[in-house]
């Protein structure tokens, strides 16, 4: 197909490709939406987990900058196009690991890094090439770096506006995987298929009270943690988890 974003379902795992390998993945608002269409039809259709890449030699290059900044209002683009996607990966009920394939830069480093399990090829880079365009950081990567790998190490990516080698942003907590290229896809694949295989509506619920724990305060973070332990205590998995544990034998999670 020569869709910009492809989606196929292997058991329970969706897999998300961005296709536009001739333009390294970059993004167009077209495109963008149809990310977001297809993540939430994912989950909608059953997936229990996201695996996340792009198709060819880059994740994915940002914006297409041959029709977009200086051509149109760029914030109306970000709130129309940029920020759903974003949104929509923070709100999805189950966890979306990326494989971060080669270059994930501009848009495209904050897709890759606000995805649960980023998995990084040792020779794929984060760039922040934002201040080389005259551009700020966007698409919540202001964010995402800041809380991954605090202030100082954020300054300096989206200021110098440089590489960041996979090694790098490793050291720098900001991906918690480097694999060999030839590994990556092999590695994020068996990892999504393990969170596809574990008690959903739990990773869901564990996916919000992260991002509620991160910006909020403790109390109210505990405060939420008890309204999901309500939930989490009487699905199905949980029941089944504790049988299955004290009748010493292995669970088999429905997602439910
Ligand atoms: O209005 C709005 O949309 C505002 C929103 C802004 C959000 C943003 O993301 S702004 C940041 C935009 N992205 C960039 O500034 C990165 C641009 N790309 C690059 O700097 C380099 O391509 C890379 C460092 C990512 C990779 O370099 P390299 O040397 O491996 O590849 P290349 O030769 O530069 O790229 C290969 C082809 O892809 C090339 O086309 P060609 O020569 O084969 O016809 C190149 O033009 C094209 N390409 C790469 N990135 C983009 C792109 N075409 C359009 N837009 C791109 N972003």
């Amino acid at each position: 197909s020569d869709a910009p974003v492809l989606l196929a379902m292997e058991g329970h795992v969706a897999v998300v490709q961005l296709n536009r390998p001739d333009r390294l993945n970059a993004l167009t608002p077209d495109m963008l939406d149809l990310l977001a269409a297809t993540l939430r039809r994912a989950a909608e259709d059953g997936a229990r987990a996201v695996l996340l890449t792009g198709e060819g030699r880059a994740f994915c290059a940002g914006a297409d900058l041959t029709a977009s900044v200086g051509m149109r209002d760029s914030g109306e683009a970000l709130r129309r196009h940029y920020n759903p996607v974003i949104a929509t990966m923070a709100e999805l009920p189950i966890p979306i690991v990326a494989a971060v394939n080669g270059a994930a830069a501009g848009a495209g480093a904050s897709i890759a890094l606000a995805a649960d399990i980023v998995v990084m090829a040792q020779s794929a880079y984060l760039l922040l090439a934002f201040a080389n365009i005259g551009l700020v950081p966007d698409a919540g990567a202001t964010w995402l770096i800041g809380k991954a790998a605090g202030r100082a190490r954020l300054l300096e990516m989206a200021l110098l506006g440089e590489r960041m080698l996979a090694e790098e942003a490793l050291a720098n907590g900001l991906v918690t995987r480097v694999v060999e290229d030839g590994g990556l896809m092999q590695v994020s694949h068996g990892l999504a298929a393990k969170l596809a295989g574990m008690p959903t509506v739990a990773l869901g619920l564990i996916r919000k009270q992260v991002s509620v724990a991160l910006s909020g305060t403790l109390a109210e973070t505990m405060e939420i943690e008890a309204d999901h332990q309500s939930i989490a205590a009487r699905t199905d998995d949980c029941r089944e988890a504790i049988a299955a544990f004290l009748e010493k034998r292995e669970a088999h999670f429905t997602g439910h």
